[in-house]
């Protein structure tokens, strides 16, 4: 096995729409460890670090300014290969196209407008989460 750690966020549509219990649920039951968990407001220096791979992007300020217009939940996740496990829980970017099984596919709704409402977020790489997880669990 190969134990990680992985930052999860459950972004403020989640946590508006009450499904940070189901959200869990999910993860829990495939067996990850919840290590470490808070719920905060981020501040815009936190967001502006946490997503500087996508600065300049025309999609970037309006998800700063998403992300920071309500409280967030940020777990430490650990398990066997957590992180591309909590990926594939997730499911796809888009929730119109995530497959159904996954969070954003049961969950998450074609609200019409960006694919910024898509509940969670989910390190890609080791590297990411050792960085993220170092910005919301400082
Ligand atoms: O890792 P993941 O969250 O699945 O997607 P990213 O490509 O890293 O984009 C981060 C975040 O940005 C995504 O969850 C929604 C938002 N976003 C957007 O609003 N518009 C896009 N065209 C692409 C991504
Ligand atoms: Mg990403």
């Amino acid at each position: 096995t190969t134990v990680e750690e992985t930052l999860v966020l459950i972004k403020p549509d989640g946590v508006a729409r009450n499904l940070t219990g189901q959200i869990l649920a999910r993860v829990e039951a495939k067996g990850y460890t919840i290590a470490d968990l808070r719920m905060l407001e981020p501040s815009r220096e936190m967001l502006v670090q946490h997503y500087a791979e996508h600065e300049g992007k025309p999609f970037f300020e309006p998800l700063v300014e998403f992300m920071g217009s309500g409280p967030v939940v940020a777990v430490r996740l650990r398990g066997n290969r957590v992180i591309e496990g909590f990926r594939s829980l997730a499911g796809a970017t888009e929730p119109t196209t995530a497959a159904p099984g996954t969070i954003r596919g049961d969950l998450g709704r074609d609200w019409g407008e960006s694919v910024q409402k898509n509940l969670v977020h989910g390190s890609d790489s080791t590297e990411s989460a050792t960085r993220e997880l170092g910005i919301w669990f400082a």
